[in-house]
């Protein structure tokens, strides 16, 4: 039976996406559609993105949304007693490391609390949902292993961090003490065009597609000595349905395995854009130029330093491989490319 078949007799897997307005949510609800699924989506009144992203993939219309905030547990509660879903995946946070120091309380309350007022709503309203949480490698922080693998110790280095730590063992707790079907996907960063434009890929990107198109202004950044392992969105939402079509509920990284500078990702970037990048001088003094046209392409500025960092991440993805048959396929060069590109060309 073919999808519409599927969803006209009522056989459609049916499934809540929290979070459904950002990068991950998106992609994830393209390929849920795309497996048939009736797709719900929780969204705040106050979005920031409203559907902008769900209605550049021409999905917008396919999915039913509900007024959905994590610091809201009526709404939560409401929503999945009512809708039964088969698979919740809680991708909704305030996302953006950088601000958590600014908004300490807020960030731990969505993404600490508002993780366990789902998980209890589950296990009070709709024991049989399966359950994803978007933990991240921001938990490891500190780093204590290289790489970091999935019994690593925890180490967080920001409020972000501290409140997702929080969600993840919640996760755990709850399907070691009620039998809840829940998974935690501790992802890597994962960046495409739809990254939210303050990370620091994405900052980058449409920078250069700025001074492409013409502009003097260099692009602004903080530490550039961070080495992060960065892979492609859309390989990641995979690996966040696979997990929850396993048997059981488990704990799985998602990374590429390979870890590079923020220089590294500028150079790939500028380079599809035509620009050669030449590295001078250090610390707050360091800038690149464009080797052609001698332009200042990108400077520091320490606002845009962080209190604590996060100088190392580089993830082992074996069990998923093991497991899951997941594999990120999409390089870092790739994707700095691909993202340079799409933002040039969104400018013109
Ligand atoms: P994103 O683009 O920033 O999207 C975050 C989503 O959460 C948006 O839809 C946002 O809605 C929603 N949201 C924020 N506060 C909310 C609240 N109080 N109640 C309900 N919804 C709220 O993030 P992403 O990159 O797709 O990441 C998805 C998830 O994975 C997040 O939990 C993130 O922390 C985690 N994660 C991401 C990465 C990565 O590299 N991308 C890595 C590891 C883990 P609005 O449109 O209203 O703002
Ligand atoms: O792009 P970022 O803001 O991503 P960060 O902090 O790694 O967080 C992202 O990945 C996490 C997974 O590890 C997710 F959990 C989280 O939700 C988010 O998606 O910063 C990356 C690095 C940092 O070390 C930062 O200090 O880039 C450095 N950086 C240097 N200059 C900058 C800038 N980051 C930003 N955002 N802006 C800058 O100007």
């Amino acid at each position: 039976m073919d999808v519409a078949g599927l969803r006209e007799a009522k056989l459609a897997k049916k499934a809540l996406i929290t979070g459904i307005t950002g990068q991950d949510g998106a992609y994830l609800s393209q390929l849920l559609l795309e497996n048939g699924y009736e797709v719900h989506g929780g969204v705040r009144r106050i979005s920031h993105s409203e559907t902008v992203r769900l209605v550049g993939l021409g999905i917008d219309q396919d999915i039913t949304f509900h007024d959905f905030d994590l610091s809201e547990q009526n709404s939560i509660v409401r929503a999945i007693r009512e809708g039964q879903y088969d698979e919740v995946y809680n991708l909704a946070a305030q996302s953006f490391v950088g601000s958590s120091w600014d908004q300490p309380l807020y960030t731990s309350d969505v993404n600490s609390m508002g993780t366990l007022r789902i998980l209890d709503a589950i296990r009070t309203y709709s024991p049989h949902s399966r359950f994803y949480q978007a933990s991240t490698s921001e938990m490891y922080g500190l780093v204590q292993e290289v790489p970091q693998r999935e019994d690593t110790p925890l180490y967080p280095r920001s409020p972000y961090g501290v409140a997702k730590v929080f969600g993840h063992l919640m996760t755990r707790n709850y399907r070691e003490s009620f039998g809840l079907h829940g998974s935690s996907g501790i992802l890597f960063n994962h960046e495409s065009p739809l990254r939210g434009e303050e990370f620091v890929t994405r900052k980058i990107t449409m920078g250069l597609a700025r001074i492409a198109h013409g502009s003097d202004r260099p692009i602004e950044l903080g530490n550039m000595d961070a080495k992060r392992d960065w892979g492609y969105a859309k390989d990641y939402v995979r690996g966040m349905y696979l997990m929850l079509q396993q048997d059981e509920g488990d704990e799985y990284v998602l990374a590429t395995g390979r870890t590079h500078t923020i220089r590294e990702f500028a150079t790939w970037a500028a380079a599809e854009l035509g620009m050669t990048l030449a590295w001078e001088g250090e610390g707050q003094d360091e800038v690149a130029r464009d080797t052609s046209s001698g332009k200042t392409i990108i400077k520091v500025n320490p606002a845009f330093y962080r209190p604590a960092e996060v100088d190392l991440l580089v993830g082992n993805a074996s069990k998923a491989r093991d497991k899951l048959g997941w594999e990120a396929e999409v390089s870092v060069e790739e994707l700095a490319r691909m993202m340079a590109r799409s933002d040039y060309d969104a400018a013109t």
